[in-house]
């Protein structure tokens, strides 16, 4: 990379300002300075831009040594759309996401401890539309994601080791690919196991050929079981497509897990879903009906700030770009141990 590449100078010391929070256990940091604003008139076009240029900060901001797997990082811009707060794009250590909604109420929350947000409704660009967020004084936050749907049920999909898994493709913000396995012990202590498994059925599901609107990939999977709180309806493990597991119940994620519970005739305009995460979090979400009849996902849950930084890079650091490792390399690579036999 050359010296003044893209508008930052790579030959001399430079720092990105963030904020970090976490959102029902998972993890964003937002940058505030020192990323250039991308090019393009849409969301999508600037996403693409920062892919194009500046990808190198992504993992610089987002990797180890200075961050890690399970990290959503947040770059904000001018909003494209009159009446919006601010634009988003939304990255993790592989790479960007459509929507996110536990960054998106990381990010709420984290504007609100830099006084740029108080209580009441600020709406937001993303990639693949905008979405609105309300801000309670109590610090919970109610966004209205983007229309949710089910595109595919009973999916089934021969996976190595394990044997056919069957699921609903549905779009949340993301694709995920929902699998109907409700017997699967979704205990924290397995997690390195349930990795292995989600990422077994993502490996499956990357050679089926999905015609899937907006131009990307079946890059989550979700497996539902059955709660451990009285107070939830369903507990979760959501592996992203950065290769880590969500530690929250992902937003995006229980968007598309209610298009499915709809399109199962399961779960009715307005009725609250409760949905557990494997850390034990819950977010509580329903569906709106939209004017032209669209699922309209709502989703509640609350994140805390844990922190702000100046990430500091050194020319003469190697690693200043990131280690581009991931949890999904050490869960290809393994312990010698099969992921959890599970069949439909
Ligand atoms: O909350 O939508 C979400 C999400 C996606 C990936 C990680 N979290």
């Amino acid at each position: 990379m050359s010296s003044a590449s893209n508008g930052v100078n790579l030959d001399e010391n430079f720092s990105i300002r963030v904020v970090d929070s976490h959102t029902e256990g998972e993890p964003t940091r937002v940058v505030l300075d020192g990323w250039p604003q991308p090019r393009g008139e849409t969301m999508a076009e600037r996403r693409d831009d920062l892919r194009d240029r500046f990808d190198y900060l992504r993992r610089a901001v987002v990797c180890e040594p200075r961050g890690h797997s399970a990290i959503v990082g947040a770059v904000l811009t001018p909003p494209v759309n009159p009446g919006s707060t601010a634009g988003i794009v939304f990255f993790n250590n592989g790479t960007y996401l459509g929507m996110c909604g536990h960054g998106l109420i990381g990010v709420v929350r984290t504007l609100e401890y830099l006084g740029r947000l108080q209580p009441g409704e600020a709406k937001f660009d993303t990639p693949v539309g905008t979405v609105s967020a309300q801000l309670d004084a109590d610090g919970s936050v109610t966004i209205q994601n983007v229309p949710a749907r089910c595109v595919a049920k009973d999916v089934g999909v021969d996976v190595p080791g394990v044997g056919r898994v069957v699921g609903d493709i549905a779009w949340g913000g993301n694709w995920f690919f929902i699998t109907h396995h409700d017997s699967i012990p979704l205990d924290l202590s397995r997690a390195g196991e349930l990795t292995r498994l989600t990422q077994a059925i993502q490996d499956a599901i990357d050679t089926l050929d999905v015609d899937t609107p907006f131009g990307a990939e079946v890059d989550h999977i979700e497996i539902s079981a059955h709660p451990t709180r009285e107070d939830a309806d369903c507990r979760n493990f959501v592996l992203c497509s950065g290769g880590d597991y969500d530690r929250s119940p992902c937003g995006t994620g229980t968007s598309a897990k209610m298009a499915v519970l709809h399109a199962r005739g399961e779960l009715e305009f307005e009725q609250p879903w409760r949905q557990e995460s494997i850390t034990g979090s819950v977010f509580t979400g329903w569906l709106t009906k939209g004017p032209s009849g669209e699922l309209v996902p709502h989703i509640r849950g609350t994140a805390f700030v844990t922190g702000e930084a100046t990430l500091r890079f050194d020319p003469r650091d190697p690693f200043r770009f990131g280690i581009p490792v991931g949890a999904s390399d050490v869960a290809r690579a393994g312990d010698g141990a099969e992921p959890a036999g599970v069949r439909a």
